[in-house]
């Protein structure tokens, strides 16, 4: 690629545009590239990282109880999943759908074509009778496929509190934006981590062991790979917190002194003063006034809730 290419590419653009901002910042989904993927992995398999144990708790203890409400309009439905990740937790309710011999068709949507064709290879393994066809668009312009002629409703999933790296201005857009591209019979499952101690919360984003430190610093390093930066991760300190009267976990890379980074394939150079931090991750909090609020700005009702035994979690079915 030339200098041009990469100063146009949608990196570039983000990096150049949050690096040029008084309050710096970079957007969350820079975290993902493939050793991203892989650290986040480890994320979820930490001891204080309670999400994904909560809502993998949901959908075992109640995956009876979701086909239910999810087939209670129509027995047969498609499902449209948007950050499916691994696919693990949804993984739990497909299984489950399929064998009680439910007729639907798995979309899950991501950017990443090879994030789908490994979610796909993954499924076909271990589910070889699911009928998967993934969706390799941005998440708007995937909301163009719920335009299309299609006889069955549709349920949208949005699991694993991906809703809290949104700014709760644009997860109220998101969610209006999906629910207008929703007809009757069509549904809305959205996972929210729930407002609790904010100890427990700001551990599960401050783990002992420094995994989120080093998902943190990928990011750093990832810049370093694709453009040829001169980030030196030492020179980097990872701050999280926690506000509980938001509800909003914030994370943070510091530079320790001043300096210049200079990103040699975009002949770009960033200052940094001492102390000078970058954001880069939301993670909201819900509260259940939170998210009727959210619900009722789209148009939605709140058809019903699924718990974790614990309270820490919740799985929300909105309906049109
Ligand atoms: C993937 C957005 C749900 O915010 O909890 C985990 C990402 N970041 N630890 C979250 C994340 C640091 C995670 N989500």
């Amino acid at each position: 690629m030339t200098t041009a290419e990469k100063l146009n590419s949608v990196v570039a653009k983000e990096v150049v545009e949050g690096l040029s901002k008084k309050n710096k910042s970079l957007p969350s989904w820079l975290f993902y590239d493939e050793e991203g993927d892989k650290i986040f992995q480890q994320i979820m398999a930490m001891p204080e990282y309670y999400l994904t144990d909560c809502e993998y708790e949901i959908f075992q203890e109640q995956k009876s109880a979701i086909l239910k409400s999810f087939s209670a309009d129509s027995p047969e439905f498609n499902l449209i999943e948007f950050g499916a990740g691994d696919g693990l937790k949804t993984e739990i309710l497909l299984k489950h759908f399929t064998s009680e011999e439910i007729n639907f068709t798995y979309r899950p949507v991501d950017i990443s074509a090879s994030v789908l064709k490994q979610l796909k290879k993954r499924m076909q393994k271990s589910l070889p009778t699911l009928a998967i066809d993934p969706i390799n668009k941005e998440y708007f312009e995937a909301l163009d496929e719920l335009n299309e002629d299609r006889k069955n409703p549709v349920i949208v999933l949005f699991l694993g509190a991906n809703i809290g790296n949104f700014h709760i201005s644009d997860a109220e857009l998101f969610v209006k934006k999906i629910a207008d591209n929703l007809r009757e019979g069509d549904k809305l499952m959205i996972g929210f981590d729930l407002k609790k101690d904010p100890n427990l919360i700001l551990d599960a984003y401050y783990d002992k062991a420094g995994i989120t430190t080093e998902f943190n610093m990928n990011l750093l390093r990832r810049l370093n790979r694709e453009f040829s930066a001169n980030f030196d991760t030492d020179t980097f300190i990872h701050y999280p917190y926690y506000d509980p009267q938001t509800g909003t976990a914030k994370s943070f890379i510091v530079s320790k002194i001043e300096q210049d980074i200079h990103f040699a394939d975009l002949e770009k150079s960033f200052h940094f003063k001492a102390w000078e931090p970058i954001h880069v991750e939301f993670s909201q909090k819900f509260d259940h006034e939170m998210i009727e609020n959210l619900a009722t700005k789209a148009d939605l009702k709140v058809q019903q809730y699924f718990y974790d035994s614990k309270n820490y979690f919740a799985d929300v079915l909105l309906s049109k």
